[in-house]
């Protein structure tokens, strides 16, 4: 039987422009709203540029809604003023974000509602407060007409532009969606999207770019990317979107939808294809308002974008309408905040701290203040760029920002407070902690001390990474002891280490016999160790576990990484040149060779091999998450077992992730790539994607 398909004329190619832009559309609701592609990017790629190729020549289709047409207008003049069609409205914001917050809200509510006490609860939608930018998105049709701010709630600015490049805003609705409909919502920038752009600043800053800065606030950069005459830099911006509500939209009588209550609108918005969060949920009355916000608050600091409050709704929109406004702020809405990430101090003096890698960080020494969530006392200034550029000076009064995981930043200086005659900070030219010079490489952000295992900063980081579980493993060599060990000049470089004796280490404080004892006997241990643990434990510069492994592999004697030029660096898998640079650098110190010579006069010994072909690397360019209890494998052996094959090991499920190994009692990880459908596969699975292919 012959295939039906294979004999039919190809489509016309309106049809297949048609059908290509459904399908992208669909995949980038996928990628960027759903967070589950079902198609690797190189066959999106194919897609796109088979559209692109067919739309140059059929140019007679070319359409505003097509997935290829989100970056391609001229820049901007100037913006045009529009006037909303239902004013855009703002939330009454309760400031005290103690449960009473939501207490008194829910109070006024069943006030105005007339509620008695034995009436029941009344139905909430809780929200996220985005801490963004309120946008108005109408569509005519389902086409996307245009974007606008909200400027005074009566008049925006036309966006359009911009906000075509964000890829989770639909360009074209389904033909269920009403004739109009303007879709309200926020525009933000994730907590990564922030620190990679910048990051790119600081970079661009360093190497002399003039005009550039960096940016105080997710908010700031994604107002400023909304409001750029030019949409290319918009689009570099990664501005992303969720939809919270409506303005205009078709009337039932004219054949437009109907809804009951918030949260079905809501539903509703999210079917079209727009992103709603994930915690919007109903709740029934003011403790579950209450248990909103305090979950909510728990997890602010791991949500991956700025939030500044919850929002809380009455769901009924019958009972909203009952309700009304008081001067352009519903009574039937408020925004619960959280402490503030922003907050003002003052600087009581400039520190530079050194790292492991001698890098020098200026880091203000700060009037202790409550910053989002916790108790502020440092303050990084990055570098001595940011530093100047910010000009932060001792006595100054700082807006001090703490968002999320992320260190707290000084973001800006409040000029009219400095004290008068407040000296300008220079970055040391010497190493504040051993003395030796200081210097800036050529297109470098960083200053780095010189003193390398001299330094006392960079020996106990050493140290300490040299005795890490992952490296040369001294199990018990904690940090406290390290320093103790240092501050007592007991030793001063790694080989130290192993002419401890049990005399000096029972004098030192708080040292029982036994505690002594077992350090010597895990120093002992210590010293049969692995190639790429040794190499990995010397702690140079850019050379991370997995480097060192695939050094280790490639090269098999440690003798041949030590002398290996440059450009045979580069031949090894995971090395590129600034890898490479590091690497000869490191191994071109004669005191870093002789600290090597030494650890094996103190007798650490490793296998090595020959510095043989490869071996098979079945798992190469695949990314796998480990999650649970696996049967006989423990977590870094399995890991080990990856890497040696080729391939990474990630701490978190991502869309990017291969495979998840999953084990007894593997919890949200295992959920999270079930959701993403991410294969999911057990130990005996894993050993048999271990064995190298037949072929
Ligand atoms: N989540 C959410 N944020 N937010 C902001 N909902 C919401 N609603 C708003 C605003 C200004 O306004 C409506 C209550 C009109």
């Amino acid at each position: 039987m012959t295939h039906p398909d294979l004999f039919a004329p190809p489509p016309s190619p309106a049809k297949r422009i048609a059908a290509l832009r459904a399908e992208l559309d669909l995949h980038d609701h996928r990628y960027y709203v759903l967070d589950a592609p079902s198609i690797p990017d190189s066959e999106y790629d194919k897609l796109f540029r088979e559209l692109q190729a067919l739309e140059a020549a059929h140019p007679e289709f070319l359409s505003p809604d097509s997935p290829t047409q989100r970056v391609g207008g001229k820049p901007l003049e100037q913006f045009v003023s529009v006037r909303h069609k239902v004013p855009m409205l703002s939330i009454r914001t309760e400031t005290d974000t103690e449960p009473t917050g939501a207490q008194n809200f829910d109070a006024r509510v069943r006030k105005e509602l007339g509620l008695a006490d034995s009436d029941p609860p009344v139905e909430y939608v809780c929200e996220l407060k985005f801490d963004g930018l309120a946008m108005s998105l109408r569509y005519e049709h389902g086409v996307l007409m245009q974007a606008a701010t909200r400027g005074d709630g009566e008049m925006g600015e036309d966006v359009t532009q911009n906000i075509r490049t964000i890829r989770q805003i639909p360009l074209r609705l389904p033909a269920t969606a009403p004739a109009v409909i303007e879709v309200r919502g926020e525009v933000y920038l994730s907590r990564a999207d922030f620190e990679a752009l910048n990051e790119r600043q600081r970079e661009k800053i360093a190497q002399g770019a003039k005009g550039e800065k960096t940016f105080v606030n997710p908010r700031n950069a994604a107002a400023g990317g909304v409001r750029q005459l030019d949409p290319a830099i918009a689009a570099e911006r990664r501005l992303s979107f969720f939809a919270y509500g409506v303005g205009d939209i078709t009337l039932p009588e004219q054949g437009g939808p109907v809804f009951d209550t918030h949260f079905e609108l809501l539903q509703t918005l999210e079917k079209w294809g727009f992103p709603v969060a994930a915690q919007t949920r109903t709740a029934q009355g003011a403790s579950e308002l209450i248990a909103f916000h305090q979950a909510i608050g728990r997890q602010r600091d791991s949500l991956p974008y700025d939030i500044d409050g919850v929002v809380y709704k009455v769901n009924s929109l019958a009972l909203q309408q009952k309700l009304g406004f008081v001067s352009r702020e519903p009574r039937w809405a408020v925004a619960h905040k959280y402490p503030a990430q922003e907050q003002l101090t003052t600087v009581l003096g400039i520190e530079v701290q050194v790292g492991r890698t001698g890098k020098l960080t200026p880091v203000a020494k700060l009037a202790p203040v409550f910053v989002g969530g916790v108790t502020v006392t440092n303050a990084t200034l990055h570098n001595e760029d940011e530093a100047r550029r910010k000009d932060v000076r001792v006595g100054d009064t700082v807006i001090v920002r703490r968002a999320g995981d992320v260190i707290p930043e000084v973001v800006s200086v409040l000029p009219d407070k400095r004290v008068p005659g407040a000296p300008l900070f220079t970055m040391p030219r010497t190493c504040p902690v051993c003395g030796s010079a200081a210097v800036r490489e050529e297109g470098e952000a960083d200053y780095r001390c010189t003193g390398g295992l001299f330094c006392a900063a960079q020996r106990k980081e050493a140290i300490l990474h040299f005795a890490h579980r992952r490296a040369v493993e001294v199990e018990g060599l904690g940090d406290k002891l390290v320093e103790q060990l240092v501050d007592a000049h007991v030793i001063r470089t790694l080989p130290d280490l192993y002419k401890l004796g049990f005399t000096a280490l029972a004098s030192l404080d708080r040292m029982a016999d036994k505690s002594a004892n077992k350090l010597l006997e895990a120093l002992e241990k210590s010293k049969k160790t692995t190639l790429p643990r040794f190499v990995f434990g010397l702690g140079i510069r850019h050379v991370g576990e997995a480097t060192a492994k695939a050094l280790a592999r490639h090269f098999g004697q440690l003798d041949a990484i030590m002398d290996a030029t440059e450009a045979q660096l580069l031949e090894v898998d995971d090395v590129g040149p600034i890898v490479a640079k590091s690497i000869r650098t490191f191994f071109d110190q004669p005191h870093n060779r002789e600290v090597v010579e030494q650890l094996r006069a103190c007798g650490l010994t490793w296998e090595e091999g020959e510095p043989a072909a490869r071996a098979p690397q079945p798992l190469s360019g695949k990314t796998f998450v480990i999650t649970g209890t696996l049967p006989t494998l423990g977590r870094d052996e399995a890991k080990d077992l990856i890497e040696a094959a080729g391939g990474k090991v990630a701490g978190s499920v991502s869309k990017k992730t291969d495979y998840v190994v999953a084990g007894t009692e593997a919890g949200s990880k295992l959920a999270k790539a079930e959701a993403l459908g991410v294969a999911v596969i057990d130990q005996a699975a894993l050993l048999a994607l271990l064995e190298p292919s037949e072929n």
